[in-house]
């Protein structure tokens, strides 16, 4: 087999035809549905003459091309490498191609295929050619008219994009719906939905006064889970007309939940298609987290219906055009709803513990990539989340409503159009006047950007100069980094708590600025200033960087207390922590004893003692770094070590606080029912940070706690968090029974068993793996459901790092079976589940030898495009 090649971003040519106009029929069956295409077809103006057509198509068994109603002679076209390639065609004309494809034996959920009782389709964003031949690329936009054939008593429901025009009664007991949508799109937008699903009906009238029909498709089953995602569509509509001035534009918006799923949701244009995770909830089965991780989703499908449907991609290079934007775009609207320090300090710890090893491992690749062999691998933090933090910089850059002139400019230029990050970029220059020449590196250059802060006080002078040096680490492919440009957000707080006014060559800035950084290092210094201030940096976490400056303990308890940026307190409390747990982890490899540094207690008693008007920031602040981020600052990573010194670190806490953290629980109760408003959300998330501490004390009398707030049975948020205390406890008398009734009650529900799964397999105790084993062959679990695979597999081997690093190398050796099962099941979900074994760069020797063992046992496979690239990266 030839080695899959990679396309190169250089390489690209705009189409020598485009398609106007997309007729499709579709005449379902679960083993062989036909589909016929009519494709409208002209040569492009500036593409020459006799150019050849050329289409994409992968697993069609084709039984007629036709050219204005000729059929065409077998000497008239090839068929090579998943392409048809016709040599010879008029200016303009009518080609008709008929295939039958297999949406049964379709495990890899691209392009047509089955779940459960219905039929579903994710083109995203290389799996229309899975359907039918066609230019299967952005760039080629067409209106399309789709009708669907079902059968009337298995699919009474057939949906498409736009509008139904026509439906109608056929022979055999057969049915047809006509779908038209008249906006011109990419064939990756295209949808089809057929099964037996019940409606909830709901409408919304938009700020020109026009009326449009929500729609939310489920199975009966699910109708009782479907309220919190029609409120947050409606939320995200208002939001978008007046944050963005942006309209729906069709007379009707559909949302569809499906059980077998690849990834959270899908925009596809009026029918957004979800993974049922994604959008069925309610108090009994969702936890907190859930219900906001929904809304979120809910809106940003909503949101791509400007930022990546309206305004497309160019190519796929081009992906976190619309994904950063829109991610942004979600961010933005979550923190108008909850506690925006939160949500700014989840969105950047997410980006500083897995972005940022995303972006120092084997797959670290640029927000916008020059080269790649499979495109669905680059569905990453880097593209999205990265992606989303330089729109965040630019917007600040700019100021709101700068940006906000932009984005209106942009959206209004290239309507109907498919671009490149360029054209965004060039827009925000454009309204701004400002030079981004510099910033579009941030596009360029992979690995994360290295801060270093010094900092010296003149007490003569009462100076305080600041320092920052940047630069950036190697990646693979990228050996030489420029400087970047880093807004450095900061302020100094002086020694009292006060806010130091913050004077530049005379020039007041108050009390919060942004330092421009630019280049290799830069200095600034601050005037009026008296002994003992301490700076507060990267405030909000405004550049995507790591940053280093020598902060003793006092300056960062002083941060913790007195810095005014939320994000900075915590940050502050972060770092004290680690400090300690370091230190923890070194008396651990001296064999002695690990001691809680006393002024880590002390800070968290201040916490718990001060009455503070953000609890949800205060729960923040009491979560000790996780396992990932203490293992982002080493440069040899200790797997154990980290584990046991947190663990100790929290047990000592416990001591230490008990009291506080007991009325910390008891003030945090609810008495009003289960709602998941902020207020509530931030109670539950307190008490039951407390909650867990109280357990790690390891008293029985807070074991019992834990059985009394499950037993209560209030809400999932609730029961969820004292199931997992009572699983993860070395009790197996109170963990056993309660994982056994939860099983036995939910069992109905998958997605619920999904948390029951998880839980179970997260424990921290020796067995985890032996269970991950053993629920492998539980009935509710199928390897080839990706959120059972997600919630058995990916928590095991992402959230169980003591576990699934076994000295043994069992964890590595379970992960690459299934790597390898799934490897011919699901290509997609493959590749995306082998990423821990390819982060073994700074671990230990014997780790590291397992590791790459498991990666070549893979490597002697039969592999997909999506595992080979990924695999042969990791050992290159
Ligand atoms: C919020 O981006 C943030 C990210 C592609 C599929 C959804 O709308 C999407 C699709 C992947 C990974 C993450 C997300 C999505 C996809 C996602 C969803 C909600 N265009 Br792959
Ligand atoms: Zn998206």
């Amino acid at each position: 087999m030839a080695e899959p090649q990679a396309i190169y971003l250089s390489d690209y040519r705009p189409p020598a035809y485009h398609v106007d106009k997309t007729e499709l029929t579709f005449d379902l069956d679960p083993q062989a549905t036909r589909v016929r295409a009519r494709l409208h077809v002209t040569r492009h103006p500036e593409s020459e003459a006799q150019a050849a057509l050329t289409l994409h198509g992968h697993g069609l068994t084709t039984e007629r091309i036709a050219i204005d109603g000729q059929a065409l002679l077998e000497s008239e076209y090839r068929i090579e490498a998943d392409q048809l390639i016709i040599d010879q065609v008029p200016e303009t004309f009518v080609l008709d191609t008929e295939v039958i494809i297999d949406p049964t034996s379709n495990t890899a959920l691209e392009g047509l295929y089955v779940s459960g009782p219905m039929f579903c389709t994710q083109c995203e964003p290389e799996g229309f050619r899975r359907i039918t031949w066609y230019p299967d690329r952005p760039d080629v936009m067409a209106v399309f008219t789709t009708t669907v054939i079902g059968d009337r008593q298995r699919q009474p429901v057939l949906l498409s994009n736009g509008n139904p025009i026509e439906r109608g009664e056929l022979p055999d007991g057969r049915h047809f719906v006509t779908w038209e949508d008249p906006h011109p799109k990419p064939a990756y937008l295209f949808a089809l939905v057929a099964g037996s699903l019940e409606c909830v009906r709901d409408s919304f009238t938009t700020m020109s006064g026009r009326e449009v029909a929500l729609e939310l498709w489920v199975e009966a089953q699910n109708l009782e889970k479907t309220d919190w995602a029609m409120a947050s569509l409606k939320r995200a509509m208002k939001w978008d007309e007046e944050a963005y001035g942006r309209e729906y534009d069709l007379d009707l918006f559909m949302i569809v939940a499906v059980d077998d799923f690849n990834m959270g949701a899908m925009e596809n244009k009026g029918l957004n298609i979800f993974n049922s995770a994604a959008v069925l909830a309610n108090p009994q089965t969702t936890t907190d987290a859930t219900f906001q991780r929904i809304e979120g989703i809910v809106a940003h499908e909503y949101f791509h219906n400007w930022s990546g449907n309206r305004v497309t991609c160019r190519d796929w290079f081009q992906l976190a055009l619309k994904e950063g934007f829109t991610v942004f775009r979600d961010q933005s609207f979550s923190s108008s709803i909850n506690s925006a320090p939160v949500k700014r300090i989840e969105d950047a710890a997410l980006m500083r513990t897995l972005q940022f090893a995303e972006d120092a491992g084997p797959t670290a690749h640029p927000v916008r990539p020059d080269h790649f062999i499979e495109i669905s691998n680059f569905y990453t933090l880097t593209i999205y989340e990265k992606g989303a933090e330089i729109v965040r910089m630019l917007s600040h850059l700019l100021g709101e409503e700068t940006f906000r002139r932009g984005s209106d400019l942009y959206f209004e230029r290239f309507d109907g159009q498919a671009v490149r990050v360029e054209d965004f970029v060039e827009t925000m220059a454009e309204v701004s006047g400002e030079d981004l020449t510099q910033f579009m590196r941030w596009y360029a250059q992979a690995g994360t950007p290295q801060l270093t802060a010094r900092s010296d006080y003149d007490a003569e002078k009462r100076r305080f100069t600041l320092t920052i040096a940047q630069q950036t680490p190697p990646t693979p492919g990228q050996e030489h980094k420029q400087p970047q440009h880093v807004p450095v957000r900061m302020g100094l707080m002086a020694a009292d708590g006060q806010p130091v006014e913050l004077i530049i060559n005379g020039e007041s800035h108050g009390t919060d600025t942004v330092l421009h950084l630019r280049e290799a290092e830069q200095q600034w210094v601050f005037e009026n200033v008296d002994a003992g201030a301490v700076p507060s940096l990267l405030r909000g976490f405004s550049a995507p960087v790591r940053l280093e400056y020598p902060w003793s303990r006092d300056e960062l308890s002083h941060l913790m207390r007195f810095d005014e940026d939320g994000f900075n307190r915590w940050d502050a409390t972060q770092r004290l922590a680690l400090i300690a747990i370091e230190e923890m982890m070194a008396a651990h490899q001296r064999n002695e004893l690990m001691a809680l540094d006393a002024r880590l207690i002390e800070a968290f008693r201040y916490l718990l003692r001060e009455p503070t008007d953000d609890r949800a920031v205060l729960a923040e602040m009491l979560r000790l770094p996780s396992e990932a981020w203490i293992a982002e600052q080493q440069r040899r990573v200790d797997i154990d070590a980290i584990h046991g010194a947190r663990r100790a670190a929290i047990e000592q806490l416990a001591d230490n606080l008990f009291p506080e953290f007991e009325s910390v629980y008891h003030a945090n109760q609810q008495s009003e029912a289960y709602a998941p408003t902020p207020e509530q959300m931030a109670s539950r998330s307190l008490k039951n940070v407390a909650l867990s501490y109280l357990v790690a004390n390891g008293e029985v009398e807070a074991l019992n706690m834990a059985r009394a707030q499950y037993e209560a049975d209030d809400n999932m948020t609730d029961v969820r968090a004292a199931l997992t205390l009572l699983a993860h406890s070395d009790r197996a008398d109170l963990g056993d029974p309660a994982i056994r009734a939860f099983g036995e009650r939910w069992a109905h529900d998958s997605l619920v068993m999904d948390q029951w799964f998880a839980t179970q397999v997260t424990r921290p105790q020796a067995d985890a793996l032996e269970r991950v084993r053993f629920l492998m062959d539980h009935p509710a679990f199928s390897i080839k459901n990706p959120n059972r695979v997600r919630a058995l597999i990916g928590a095991f081997t992402q959230q169980n790092r003591v576990n699934f690093h076994r000295l043994d190398g069992e964890g590595y050796r379970l992960l690459a079976d299934v790597v390898i099962e799934l490897n011919r099941l699901n290509p997609e979900i493959a590749a995306r589940m082998i990423v821990p074994l390819t982060r073994y760069h700074r671990l230990d020797e014997k780790r590291q030898a397992l590791m790459r063992g498991e990666l070549e046992r893979i490597r002697a496979e039969n592999l997909s495009r999506n595992v080979f690239e990924v695999v042969e990266k990791a050992l290159a």
